[in-house]
């Protein structure tokens, strides 16, 4: 397994908890999965769905990227996610974040052989 497909699972899999209707949810997992190091990252989704389905994603058709890259790929089912929003007023190394539980279809980009998600795109 790539180091992209790692740090895709790390950024945005959370399979094993529903989306979370505890306000915290963000402020914890954005910092223990690493993405409050030396800047606090400004919008992350998890994925709460079987790794599965969200590899799955990759089979779906071509479409373009935002980076204009042809390697994107959107889901055919809309799936659960929390998206993890930074607070207007936070500031590093106190990254605050808004908790939005939500279910929408997901765009991911696959790389490699195995052809598997190693970027969120929306
Ligand atoms: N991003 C999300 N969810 C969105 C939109 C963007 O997590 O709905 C993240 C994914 C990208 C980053 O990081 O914003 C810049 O687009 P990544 O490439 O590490 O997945």
């Amino acid at each position: 397994q790539g180091p992209g497909a790692m740090k895709f699972q790390r950024q945005h899999m959370d399979s094993n908890s529903r989306p979370n209707p505890n306000s915290n949810y963000c402020d914890q997992m954005m910092r223990c999965r690493r993405m409050t190091v030396g800047a606090c990252k400004p919008l992350n989704t998890f994925v709460h769905e079987p790794l599965k389905d969200v590899e799955d994603i990759c089979i779906q058709r071509n479409i373009r990227c935002k980076n204009g890259q042809n390697n994107c790929h959107k889901s055919k089912s809309s799936m659960r996610v929390t998206d993890c929003r930074l607070t207007n007023g936070s500031r590093y190394p106190n990254c605050k974040y808004h908790t939005s539980p939500t279910r929408r279809q997901i765009t991911v980009a696959c790389v490699g052989n195995p052809y598997v998600p190693v970027h969120f795109d929306a």
